[in-house]
């Protein structure tokens, strides 16, 4: 499947929220038009007692004039009638940082090693994505097992995103704010 039309994009069959709960890093991103989270970007995915799934995430940032910081970041999600597919609220815990509405799609996890994460914010005339940003998570900030990049290359391709994302690396940079 690699029309690229957003429609025809795979998701997670049967996503598991709870399996899904916990910590994530981003490894690897494909950035939006006007990129915000630059590195040192990780997210923690909460499932409340109603069964409701909400996240906190930090990551790199510059703000302003060139105003480097950790953005603390807080989301909800709503769900769609396919379980994959959010419609993710989000915010900064800082009133300047940046907040908008996205989709959030499960592309593929393993629930253990790596998740897939793929949001288009523009749609072409033709059904392709005109903006998107696609995070490449792993359990371990180190990155992803040998194992996991074969098939994260094939979904990268699906997504018709192969060679658009760079590394996220992590430096400790959030870890103490
Ligand atoms: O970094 O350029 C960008 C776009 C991402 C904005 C959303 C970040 C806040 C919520 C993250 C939750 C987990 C993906």
């Amino acid at each position: 499947a690699q029309d690229c039309q957003v429609a025809n994009v795979q998701v997670m069959q049967n996503f598991d929220r709870s399996r899904y709960a916990g910590v994530w890093y981003a490894v690897a991103k494909k950035d939006p038009e006007g990129l915000f989270l630059i590195d040192n970007v990780m997210a923690q995915f909460i499932v409340g007692e109603d069964g409701k799934m909400t996240a906190t995430a930090k990551g790199r940032v510059i703000i302003l004039n060139n105003w480097e910081m950790c953005a603390d970041m807080l989301a909800t999600f709503e769900e769609t009638p396919d379980p994959a597919k959010f419609r993710m609220k989000y915010w900064g815990v800082a009133s300047y940082l940046q907040s908008g509405n996205d989709d959030h799609w499960v592309i593929d996890t393993d629930y253990d090693n790596y998740a897939i994460h793929y949001s288009c914010r523009l749609i072409d005339a033709d059904g392709t994505c005109l903006d998107s940003y696609s995070f490449i998570f792993s359990r371990h900030p180190a990155g992803l097992r040998a194992e996991d990049q074969r098939i994260v290359t094939q979904k990268k391709m699906d997504l018709c995103l192969l060679g658009k994302y760079r590394r996220v690396t992590h430096n400790g940079f959030c870890e103490s704010s």
